[in-house]
């Protein structure tokens, strides 16, 4: 993948922003522990362990000898329920706000600590009543409410792992999930707000359970949110209201070992059946709440967070549920859409509750910047004082745009790289001492080690591209998939020896600093060049009229792939502009190079995504080989894709 070099002039950046001085002088975490953790990473470890409560503190740091099945903290006790809310409240801590809910139609509430210690006892007391033990499995379906957060809790509390399904998900991909986990209980709604109206969510559970392999579940619970009709199944459904209200609020943690599963979050891969993503809790939970403390530098007693992430997503298992609250930390949880009821809501919400992190996708970003800078003008952002990102590549453009205008020129941006599988974040700047670049995600945390490889495993040279891959164990690694040990030794450690493949395409700057480059999948071969479809989407994107941008390569007899790419545009501009397309074209091969100048743009008024803003570049893929759409399941619009068929034909420009 040599050609990202010579590619990349778009992404070498010679800008970088320094910490502000304040925040540097009374930052968490200084660069003191790079050295600390490169000295001896396992103690590194070990010390932030001391983060949680053990009942029985580990002796032992990383058991390796069965690698890649990893331990961390093997001999440990805890439990994680205990440490996200009942020792804050030991800690006199009872009284500080843990939620801040905001619900899409303006209904708000808060709970404090000793608030969801009492919530999450109930939902415990109720599921030991329906029968569930430890070890159970517990498929969770819900609306971003806070019963989400203390649903995952109690399961975390009786040492029952979730398998929380995106709300947005069809009832077939509900279903192979509850099969695949053999869960026994569903904890669901009647539905939730979206885009301000109620939007069902038990008809899906309903239908889930009449496939085959799901006979397991005994109880569906459903909490009751919009107030809209559901169907009922005697014997098997039970409303939240009945069966957890009654419960007692008393309920005593017990400790379980730190490899005991936590969680199982189903990540759809490219083909074939989704992967059960298996997490454990020492390991895990220490990881989501040393990151949380060091790269959004939370000082607990002062700071608000806010990261808008779906709870069905890993950033909301590890950035709303166990980081913040491990943490002690108020947070805002917010239910709905970020222009509902209009366009301003997120900064309504941020001026509201004085947010001082927000942590957000690069896709809701652009998706803000389309909107117009106007419209975060209108409120007060003053408190903000930590960025943050995920999911993507966040291009120069949008970050310098989220810096500017959310962060008023002054607050850090963290590019935070991570996957389902790493449980938490990997590459990060640290707030108070990177100097931080616009696109990259710079550089592995303390006590993380990555690296770029060639196809040989060789490591690059600075200034060269190949694969991420990480080369040492994490505690907040998955230890498998679940049910498929195999597949976990395929997919993650058989392409090169001892590494941990991620599946990025990656490149390293003259400074050695790690910028993302899009799946490996993604990547288009043109004309005998590997060209990364992050460069391009960055390429558009940087042109005035371009908001977002994705590209996909097309089979294509004369070049192998040809690069088509799905713009949208930008506030004034129009599809049926003159020489639009051209231009844009233009403007690509001036920024990359004229090998990179997109064969066909379209532009549309939608792209497909995922529940984390991810676009689905396979079914675009589809799109412009004029192919039958696949599985559309994991879409959280699928109408979206019949707009871009329908648009085909005129829109599309050939050479
Ligand atoms: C947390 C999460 C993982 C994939 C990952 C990569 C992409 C995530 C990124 C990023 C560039 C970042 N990704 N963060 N790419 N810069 N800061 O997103 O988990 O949904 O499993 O996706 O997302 O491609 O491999 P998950």
């Amino acid at each position: 993948m040599s050609e990202h070099s010579s590619l990349s002039n778009l992404l070498k950046e010679e800008r970088r922003f320094t910490p502000p001085a304040e925040l540097a002088a009374n930052a968490n975490v200084t660069a003191a522990a790079y050295e600390q953790a490169a000295a001896d990473r396992l103690s590194f470890w070990a010390e932030q362990a001391k983060r949680l409560s053990w009942e029985t503190a580990p002796t032992q740091t990383l058991d390796w000898s069965n690698a890649p099945f990893a331990k961390w903290f093997a001999d440990g006790k805890l439990n994680v329920a205990y440490n996200c809310v009942d020792r804050h409240v030991e800690n006199g801590l009872g009284d500080r706000v843990a939620i801040h809910f905001e619900g899409e139609t303006g209904d708000s509430r808060s709970l404090t600590y000793a608030d969801l210690q009492r919530e999450v006892s109930k939902a415990a007391n109720a599921l030991i009543e329906l029968g569930v033990r430890t070890g159970d499995r517990v498929a969770v379906y819900m609306p971003m409410i806070p019963e989400t957060v203390i649903a995952m809790l109690a399961c975390a509390r009786l040492g029952a792992p979730h398998s929380v399904v995106f709300g947005g998900f069809s009832a077939d991909a509900l279903a192979t999930r509850i099969q695949d986990a053999d869960a026994r209980v569903v904890i669901t709604a009647d539905g939730g707000y979206r885009r301000g109206k109620p939007s069902a969510l038990k008809p899906a559970v309903d239908e889930a359970l009449t496939k085959p392999g799901t006979e397991n579940v005994r109880n569906v619970l459903v909490v009751r949110r919009t107030g809209q009709d559901v169907a009922w199944t005697e014997g098997r459904d039970v409303w939240w209201h009945d069966t957890v209200e009654r419960q007692s609020e008393q309920h005593t943690p017990e400790a379980f070992d730190a490899e005991h599963p936590l969680f199982i979050l189903y990540t759809s891969g490219t083909t074939g059946k989704p992967k059960g993503i298996l997490h454990t809790t020492g390991g895990y939970l220490t990881q989501v709440a040393y990151t949380h403390h060091a790269v959004f530098d939370l000082k607990p007693e002062t700071d608000v967070f806010w990261c808008t992430a779906d709870v069905g997503w890993v950033t909301g298992h590890s950035y709303i549920a166990y980081g913040p609250l491990a943490n002690g930390a108020t947070e805002v949880l917010y239910e709905g859409t970020p222009d509902t009821p209009h366009q301003g809501r997120w900064w309504e919400i941020v001026q509201k509750y004085g947010v001082t992190i927000l942590y957000t996708a690069p896709t809701a970003i652009r998706a803000c910047m389309k909107w117009g800078d106007d419209i975060p003008a209108k409120f007060d952002l003053s408190s903000l004082r930590v960025l943050g990102s995920v999911g993507e590549p966040i291009n120069p453009e949008a970050w310098m745009w989220y810096r500017k205008h959310i962060g008023a020129d002054a607050a850090p941006i963290v590019d935070t790289w991570w996957q389902t599988e790493t449980g938490a974040m990997m590459l990060s700047p640290l707030p108070g001492v990177t100097a931080t670049k616009p696109g990259s995600a710079q550089v592995p945390l303390p006590g993380i080690a990555a690296t770029v490889v060639d196809d040989d495993a060789h490591e690059v040279p600075d200034g060269a591209g190949g694969y991420l891959v990480l080369t040492e164990p994490w505690p907040s690694m998955l230890r498998t998939i679940w049910g498929d040990d195999q597949r976990y030794l395929d997919t993650y450690w058989s392409r090169f020896e001892g590494k941990y493949f991620a599946g990025d395409g990656a490149k390293k700057d003259e400074d050695g600093d790690i910028w993302l480059l899009g799946r490996v999948d993604d990547v288009m071969l043109v004309s005998g060049h590997n060209i990364s479809t992050t460069e391009v989407e960055s390429a558009l994107v940087s042109h005035p009229k371009v908001a977002e941008a994705a590209v996909v390569g097309a089979t294509d007899p004369q070049t192998t792939q040809a690069i088509c790419a799905f713009v949208i545009l930008r506030g004034t501009a129009s599809a049926d502009d003159e020489g639009l397309v051209d231009e844009l074209r233009a403007h690509v091969a001036q920024q990359l190079g004229p090998i990179a100048k997109p064969k066909r743009i379209m532009p549309v008024a939608e792209l497909p995504k995922t529940r984390s803003g991810k676009i689905m570049r396979r079914l675009l893929r589809d799109v412009a080989e004029n192919r039958d759409l696949g599985d559309v399941s994991t879409l959280t619009d699928s109408s979206v894709m019949d707009l871009i068929q329908a648009k085909l034909p005129g829109a599309s420009s050939e050479d």
